[in-house]
């Protein structure tokens, strides 16, 4: 098996971002030594050292699907063309976000939309948010890809800026608590190319897709299994036209996780 998860609302708790819970599982991934990914909307800022935190050695999926990035301690994908970012290399999938936040200011100033992002916010503002401990909050501020927005604005308002980012080649995607503004990918399109890195030739192993909000929905439908894992906070989204199974949990967050995993790899 090889296993790609999310992390906010899925490994980590949606509010306390503790993934206490999911030590059992985390034990037997350890055990079996199965490749596992990061797969989050979270910066490589971020996934530096929380992946330490996870004890995760392998690349990991920063911001949506923008980007693999491959750690300095991490030998894998050697023969990999990348663009090599303060000591990490990335395979980019999407513009940087610095063409996007030009695009969203414009049209904020011109057209009158209400919303706010992550560049408008300071640290303690995005704590207030998120709940983050300062350190980390400071970290999602670090973008390189993506722009989060809290949408301020009318319903039909909202279907007139999709149309503006589709023009503008850009897309929304739903995560826990924000809108993800970015490029034409998603965790999908960068699970399927890693996977084809890791297994060029031969027999894959069973593809084990986790996570809980709507930016998961491309990553989950192209898995061997899907885990959809249950949350306090919205709804479970939909997985259309998946390639294999798709199941959801009992338990919420991190604890679904850890029952979905200990069934899956048992
Ligand atoms: C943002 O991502 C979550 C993921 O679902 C959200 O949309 O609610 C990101 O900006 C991420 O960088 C940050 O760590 C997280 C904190 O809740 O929020
Ligand atoms: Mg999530
Ligand atoms: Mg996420």
């Amino acid at each position: 098996d090889v296993i790609f998860t999310d992390l906010d609302g899925t490994l980590l708790d949606h509010d306390s971002y503790s993934f206490a819970a999911a030590a059992p599982a985390l034990a037997q991934i350890a055990a079996q030594s199965i490749v596992w990914v990061l797969n989050t909307s979270k910066t490589s800022a971020e996934l530096h050292p929380l992946s330490q935190r996870l004890a995760n050695p392998y690349p990991y999926i920063v911001e949506n699907g923008a980007a693999v990035v491959v750690p300095k301690s991490c030998d894998l994908l050697a023969d990999v063309e990348m663009e090599l970012i303060d000591g990490a290399r990335h395979k980019r999938f999407a513009p940087h976000r610095s063409d996007i936040l030009v695009l969203l200011h414009r049209w904020r100033a011109d057209k009158g939309y209400k919303f706010s992002g992550f560049s408008d916010f300071d640290v303690a503002a995005l704590q207030e948010i998120t709940g983050l401990e300062q350190a980390d909050a400071e970290l999602a501020l670090r973008r390189d890809y993506s722009e989060p927005i809290c949408w301020e604005d009318s319903d039909e308002r909202w279907l007139q800026f999709c149309e503006d980012l589709k023009s503008a080649g850009l897309q929304a995607l739903k995560g826990g608590r924000f809108h993800h503004i970015m490029g034409p990918t998603n965790k999908g399109v960068a699970m399927s190319w890693l996977v084809s890195c890791l297994y060029p030739t031969g027999a894959r192993p069973r593809v084990i897709a986790l996570g809980d909000s709507g930016n998961d929905v491309a990553m989950l439908a192209a898995a061997d299994i899907g885990v959809v894992i249950r949350s306090e906070h919205h709804p479970a989204p939909e997985v259309k036209n998946p390639q294999g199974e798709i199941m959801c949990t009992e338990q919420y967050g991190p604890a679904g996780w850890n029952e979905a995993l200990l069934n899956l790899l048992a």
